[in-house]
């Protein structure tokens, strides 16, 4: 039967880790959501020429280009999804927005608060043109996040007292793990902080509808040296090349307090050094009037407790969040079964397509994603300032400097 719905070309600049996944969503979206208007995967940019047709043909995009500057010259691409390194959201999602497109960024917004600046700018100029902007925080669409939310806004934990925020991966806990883009601060603008602690910050922010005040902060960059990519030392294959190593030139882990608006306390962590946890984003809410606590590695439950039980009976009440009733759930699986991590990013482009169809801006927005990028700054500047830093004298015959024995 014939598709009566508009059209919404989609055209995505980049096929890895993050490509992958939102050309799943964009894939799934249409056929487990009604959705006014019809994604059309109708491009894919990767400067590869074999490379990236292959990715099309696994990730089930219809054409290809080389260049992102003709990707977002087409006429048939209405919204320009960018999945690239940070070093390059800036030019692709100001060069979009200013053709008219609808855009896509993957998170962090950018990889300064100048960049963000300029997209937001661009957002907020584009929008009176009629397109709209949205910078992808995916885990706000996890339905046990949502629900976390939903029991804030509606006043059910009280004044916000505490928040407790860690993402912790130990993908390179190994000091052989190679050389990555990620681990270039040209590309990537920082290391944990920006890539997995700017989604507990806009994670933070989103479930208490605060936002964070003020930050003090150290950041450690424990193994500085690390083998190159055989790919990247020219050599064939993947892993490391034989003895060639390059400098690491972002933080390995970031921890830092912070005020929130509501005038609660919270402490953030974002790690890739935790061993043993693989994905383990952790988000705790003390209130005046009871607790939440969710963690990624356990995504479709969310732990609450309501202070106003009798002693007798009281406890965390483990809510199983897959009932029709919860955020997005009823369009998937009978309750009980379970959601896992490309769910998000499915309702991330069911919520972008809904707004475009409504002329309504998307959420987060870029002016959202500069709010986190002005705390990751923060985050980089207090760390620098070795002035708020009150030393503690070793104890006697110890030392206090980790390079000696
Ligand atoms: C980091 O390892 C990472 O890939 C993040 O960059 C993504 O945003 C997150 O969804 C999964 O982990």
């Amino acid at each position: 039967m014939a598709d009566t719905r508009p059209r919404l070309g989609i055209g995505m600049v980049g096929y890895a880790f993050m490509g992958v996944a939102h050309s799943h969503a964009w894939r799934t979206a249409p056929r487990f959501f009604d959705l006014p208007l019809a994604p059309d995967m109708a491009v894919v940019a990767g400067r590869d020429e074999q490379a990236v047709r292959a990715a099309a043909d696994r990730l089930g995009w219809r054409d290809t280009e080389t260049s992102w500057k003709a990707l977002v010259a087409r006429e048939d691409v209405d919204l320009v999804d960018v999945c690239t390194p940070g070093d390059t959201h800036a030019d692709i999602a100001v060069a979009a927005l200013e053709a008219g497109k609808h855009v896509l960024c993957e998170k962090p917004l950018a990889n300064s608060v100048e960049e963000a600046e300029t997209m937001v700018r661009a957002a907020e100029a584009a929008r009176s043109a009629g397109a709209l902007a949205m910078v992808g925080f995916t885990y706000r669409r996890v339905p046990a996040v949502q629900l976390a939310k939903r029991l804030v806004d509606e006043g059910r934990i009280g004044t916000v007292r505490h928040v407790r925020a860690q993402y912790l991966q130990d993908w390179i806990a190994d000091p052989q793990a190679p050389l990555s883009w990620r681990l270039d601060r040209t590309k990537a603008g920082s290391g944990a902080l920006g890539d997995i602690g700017a989604h507990v910050v806009d994670l933070a922010q989103f479930v208490t509808g605060e936002h964070l005040t003020g930050v003090s902060a150290v950041l450690e960059t424990f193994v500085r040296e690390r083998p190159l990519a055989a790919s990247s030392s020219g050599l064939s294959g993947t892993g490391a090349a034989d003895g060639a190593t390059g400098p690491v030139t972002v933080d390995d882990a970031a921890v830092f307090l912070a005020r929130l608006s509501g005038g609660g306390l919270a402490t953030f962590e974002a790690t890739r050094f935790a061993y043993g946890r693989k994905n383990a984003i952790r988000l705790e809410i003390n209130g005046s009037a009871g607790s939440l606590a969710f963690d990624f590695e356990d995504m479709n439950v969310l732990h609450y407790f309501d202070a106003s039980q009798p002693a007798w009976e009281a406890g965390f009440r483990r809510v199983v969040v897959t009932e029709p009733e919860h955020a997005y759930v009823g369009a998937w699986w009978p309750a009980g079964h379970g959601l896992g991590y490309e769910h998000a990013f499915t309702h991330q482009a069911v919520d972008l397509v809904r707004d475009v169809a409504d002329h309504r801006q998307p959420r987060p927005s870029f002016a959202d994603g500069l709010q986190v990028q002005r705390v990751l700054d923060a985050v980089e500047r207090s760390a620098a300032d070795r002035s708020t830093w009150t030393e503690v004298p070793a104890p006697a015959g110890a030392s206090d400097d980790p390079t000696e024995e």
